[in-house]
């Protein structure tokens, strides 16, 4: 059977696996569904009830974002996105982890101005901001991957920013000029490009 990608468009955590399967090279069909309206399929296949979930071409299946990328690693040696030994492969888990918390801020922030919930709102702005200038803070100068190679903790940041610009434009940018020059040198990468966040 074919390795599949359940996602929706917009969602970041399936951004992060699908550029991390990219990054890998492992060829994988990628199956939109529509939160709305799940198909049974999608929900016998994780009680979770999120994007993403992948499952592999001998039928393993493998629910959240981060999961599935550790479990990438862990199966898949070839273009590793994690760190060899504890101290590379803990930076990265913490990277990643900024990611998600961004990705769900953002989330949050959208919702909160949806619903125009003004306590939500100014609470999920304050928590972005606070990550933002943690991830500058850690960016080097020159647009490198934060942890020296790529890692599937960049992929995260990386759709937790390309999602926040999608939905709330680019007002993040001033003030974050190492952060901005880490996000645009990795977003012209052929796996960013070809998962940009869009409508439909
Ligand atoms: N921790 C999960 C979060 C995934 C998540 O929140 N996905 C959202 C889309 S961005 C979703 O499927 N939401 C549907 C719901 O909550 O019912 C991961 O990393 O995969």
């Amino acid at each position: 059977m074919a390795r599949e990608l359940y996602v929706t468009l917009r969602s970041p955590f399936a951004r992060k696996v699908w550029m991390a399967l990219i990054e890998k090279g492992l060829a994988t069909e990628i199956v939109v569904i529509d939160l709305e309206s799940r198909p049974s399929a999608f929900e016998a296949l994780s009680p979770i009830g999120k994007v993403p979930v992948l499952v592999d071409d001998d039928g393993t299946t493998v629910p959240d974002s981060t999961v599935i990328c550790e479990y990438l690693e862990d199966r898949y040696r070839e273009h590793p996105l994690r760190g060899r030994g504890w101290e590379a492969r803990l930076a990265v888990r913490q990277l990643d982890e900024l990611g998600d918390a961004l990705a769900d801020g953002a989330v949050a922030l959208f919702f909160a101005r949806r619903d125009q919930n003004a306590r939500a709102e100014a609470k999920s702005s304050a928590g972005i901001d606070r990550l933002l200038d943690t991830l500058d803070a850690a960016a080097s100068p020159d647009g490198a991957p934060f942890c020296g190679t790529l890692s599937y903790g960049d992929l995260a940041v990386l759709a937790a920013l390309g999602y926040l610009g999608f939905r709330h434009g680019e007002g993040w940018r001033p003030g974050r000029e190492r952060l901005a020059r880490w996000y645009d040198t990795l977003d012209q990468r052929p796996s960013a490009v070809a998962t940009r966040p869009r409508l439909a």
